[in-house]
């Protein structure tokens, strides 16, 4: 069982999604994250062992690796790409309550800003690091982040910004969101924002990378 779930960390870590897929070229013709937690499920591996020991373990040396340039953009979506056809599979026992994650993320692009590629790489490295993402996309106002978070009691909201010009809609949204739960945490992150502007605006966590938003999250859930 230990085999199998090292197996299928290798192949979020380095981003073979199924036995077809060319990359990386050396692990052509092997299986990927697709068939490999087919058969782990058959063999009887929980969904939980199966997040938590394996797509977690790739995930977060992925992160890892992007954080100290190890790795870049391209190699972090085949990442993710490996992960989401392993997750295909496991999101059935999560979504009916058979199998537990750690918490609920709910994150967007502020209003006014269509920029989510970086948001989309912290979706993805929060979600194999074991949450629930709930994905607002773009261009999201204070009041579908408010309406959301007050569906999932105890989740944490992500803000991402791109622009300058997008940087006051932040501080607005923050600000709505505490107005309506002093308690919620809020993360910002995106290339305008520093932790000067995070304190500025009262939100409780600024990372520069998505592996720095997923080690708040579980400093939260621990
Ligand atoms: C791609 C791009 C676009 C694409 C966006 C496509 C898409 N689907 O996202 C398009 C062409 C649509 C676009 C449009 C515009 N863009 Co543009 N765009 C870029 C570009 C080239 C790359 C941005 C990017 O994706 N970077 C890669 C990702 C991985 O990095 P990232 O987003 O910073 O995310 C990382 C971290 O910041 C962090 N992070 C991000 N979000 C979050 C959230 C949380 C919670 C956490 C913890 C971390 C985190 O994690 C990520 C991974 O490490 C940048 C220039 C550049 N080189 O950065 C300009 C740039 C951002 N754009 C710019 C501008 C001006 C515009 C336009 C206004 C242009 C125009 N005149 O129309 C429009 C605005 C549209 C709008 N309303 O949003 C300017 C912004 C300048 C400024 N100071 O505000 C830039 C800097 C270009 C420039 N040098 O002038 N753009």
């Amino acid at each position: 069982m230990n085999e199998i779930l090292a197996e299928i960390a290798n192949c979020v870590e380095f981003g073979k999604i199924n036995k077809v897929s060319p990359f990386p070229p050396n692990m052509k013709g092997m299986d990927g994250a697709d068939e490999l937690t087919q058969q782990a499920l058959a063999a009887g591996v929980t969904p939980e062992d199966l997040l938590m020991k394996g797509l977690m373990i790739g995930m977060e040396k992925v992160g890892i690796k992007f954080r100290e340039n190890k790795i870049f953009v391209p190699q972090v979506l085949m990442s993710a790409k490996a992960m989401s056809a392993a997750m295909n599979h496991l999101k059935p026992f999560f979504s009916d309550g058979s199998a537990k994650r750690k918490g609920v993320f709910i994150i967007g692009t502020v209003e006014g800003d269509l920029h989510d590629i970086g948001k989309n790489l912290v979706s993805m490295m929060v979600e194999g690091n074991g949450y629930e993402v709930i994905d607002l996309g773009t261009d999201v106002k204070a009041e579908h982040f408010i309406a959301e978070a007050s569906k999932h009691p105890g989740s944490v909201i992500g803000l991402s910004a791109l622009l300058t010009t997008t940087m006051p809609n932040m501080e607005k949204i923050v600000k709505a969101i505490k107005a309506q739960d002093p308690s919620k945490k809020v993360c910002i992150g995106g290339a305008p924002v520093n932790q000067e502007f995070c304190d500025k605006i009262g939100a409780d966590s600024y990372n520069p990378d998505p592996q720095g938003v997923v080690e708040f999250l579980n400093k939260l859930a621990s």
